[in-house]
């Protein structure tokens, strides 16, 4: 493949010949990116044909409020087929014994099932600790700033962060258990959003325990890997586990939830068992709690995707995305960048700019004027939220592509070259420089003409045009 007419200032991509006789929308100029740019977007992916096919089949046109076998509407009978066997292709792919644990497959994404296990389980008010945002936790994991609380589960809950070690990058768990001792909480979260090492479940249930605290695995971002067994399993210590089912799990855009059953606890001394109840805590929480109607077509896209982990090569493309990741890192890192922790366990790593006098503001910007798209994170340490010093890369969605180890080497090059165009500008000369500067203009488009053909050569997962 190549993009005969790439053009970042014009937007000529719309006019490829190879899509002859079009009037090309919106979505089409997207593909386009997608197609020839460089995806690095930790938490996206590239979801299958099929998965997309049931995205746009007519279970989208069905209202089916309730459950299966419980409906508040007719004509239900095959919604509940499709939602009963997503529930059971979730609890297989990872190996889940249904008589301990349940699943709802209704939530409509991360946040709104993180909301819903709060909703559940935390009474208003509530307790909960989360890993702070700007240590790699996520907006629902309780957000607030000084100034002001952010995520609604910062205003209707009482949240209190942990952190990582600012000279490690590592999470703090000593001080994690020091402060729930004190704060008591009702829920703990083991989740992240960019955090590049795998987490101590086992620590985080017995500070759990110590606390009477449920312990719940928010693990959106490596769904997939865990799914193929290439990464620690949260469900042996989490009371609880979220998850969206379109980051490494490469579904469509959706949530799930993992409940457990059966005994909670046994008291030592009396042998009084005492029984989860989450299951109708959950369901209620859901629907009617916060939901309406259930997303059919984003259900029958996340049974698809189901079906598909649970094949040889969905592991095969996970260790992959591993493979990747690492590959990335170990060249950033020759090439003089720091990674923060030292590498990765996962499908992502957090590269530090503070040492080459930048910040991932201004590098997010080159790298997109050079189609590389990836996100400004922060750094532990970093003092603003609003200028942060890092970059998020992550490997699941190129891999999806086709992408091997010596691929992401050259991936890495690309993006050296593109960070060392001028790299000591901030965002703001960074953007007047090209806006202004026809060299400087000419010379991106050199490197953006460059990563166009690269990106072109591999396939592109999903519908051939859309
Ligand atoms: N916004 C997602 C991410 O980029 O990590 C998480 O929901």
């Amino acid at each position: 493949r190549s993009l005969p007419s790439a053009s970042m200032k014009t937007g000529k991509q719309s006019q490829n010949k190879s899509w002859p006789g079009r009037v090309l929308g919106k979505w089409h100029k997207e593909k386009m990116r997608q197609t020839y740019g460089l995806e690095l977007i930790a938490s996206e992916n590239f979801t299958s044909r099929a998965v997309l096919e049931a995205l746009g089949s007519c279970m989208n046109n069905k209202y089916s409020e309730g459950y299966p076998g419980q409906r508040y509407y007719g004509g239900t009978e095959h919604v509940d087929e499709l939602e009963r066997l997503c529930q059971e292709r979730a609890l297989k792919v990872y190996g889940l014994d249904p008589e301990k644990w349940g699943v709802n497959v209704q939530p409509y994404s991360g946040s709104p099932a993180n909301f819903a296990i709060y909703t559940a389980i935390v009474e208003p008010h509530g307790r909960i600790m989360g890993l702070d945002l700007p240590d790699g936790g996520h907006l629902t994991h309780g957000f607030m700033t000084d100034k002001k609380k952010i995520s609604a589960t910062s205003i209707f809950f009482e949240s209190m962060p942990y952190k990582v070690n600012p000279e490690t990058g590592y999470i703090d768990y000593d001080r994690l258990e020091e402060n729930a001792r004190l704060f008591h909480p009702r829920l703990i979260i083991a989740g992240t959003s960019c955090y590049s090492r795998n987490l101590d479940y086992s620590r985080l249930r017995k500070i759990a325990d110590e606390n009477g605290a449920y312990l719940l695995a928010d693990m959106a971002h490596i769904s997939g890997l865990v799914a193929a067994g290439v990464v620690p399993s949260p469900f042996e210590y989490s009371d609880v586990v979220s998850t969206t089912t379109h980051k490494t799990l490469r579904g469509c855009r959706a949530g799930v939830i993992f409940f457990r059953k059966g005994v909670r606890s046994v008291d030592a001394k009396t042998g009084k068992e005492t029984v989860y109840n989450l299951e109708s805590l959950i369901n209620q929480a859901v629907f009617p709690g916060l939901q309406g109607g259930p997303h059919n077509h984003a259900i029958a896209g996340v049974a698809v995707a189901l079906k598909q982990a649970l094949t040889p090569e969905f592991k095969t493309y996970q260790l992959q995305v591993l493979a990747n990741c690492s590959a990335l890192g170990a060249t950033l890192m020759e090439k003089g960048y720091k990674v923060v922790t030292g590498g990765s366990d996962n499908h992502l790593i957090l590269v530090d700019l503070r040492s080459n006098g930048t910040d991932g503001g201004r590098a997010e910007k080159v790298l997109e004027a050079c189609a590389i798209a990836c996100n400004k994170n922060t750094c532990p340490g970093d003092k603003s939220a609003l200028r942060p010093s890092g970059l998020r890369l992550g490997s699941p969605a190129l891999t999806s592509r086709g992408l091997l180890e010596d691929d992401f080497h050259k991936v890495a090059e690309f993006i050296h070259r593109g960070e060392n165009m001028n790299p000591k500008a901030t965002l703001k000369e960074f953007k007047d420089e090209l806006a202004q500067n026809e060299k400087y203009q000419l010379k991106i488009n050199v490197i953006r003409k460059e990563v166009e053909d690269f990106a072109g050569k591999f396939p592109m997962p999903g519908l051939p045009e859309l």
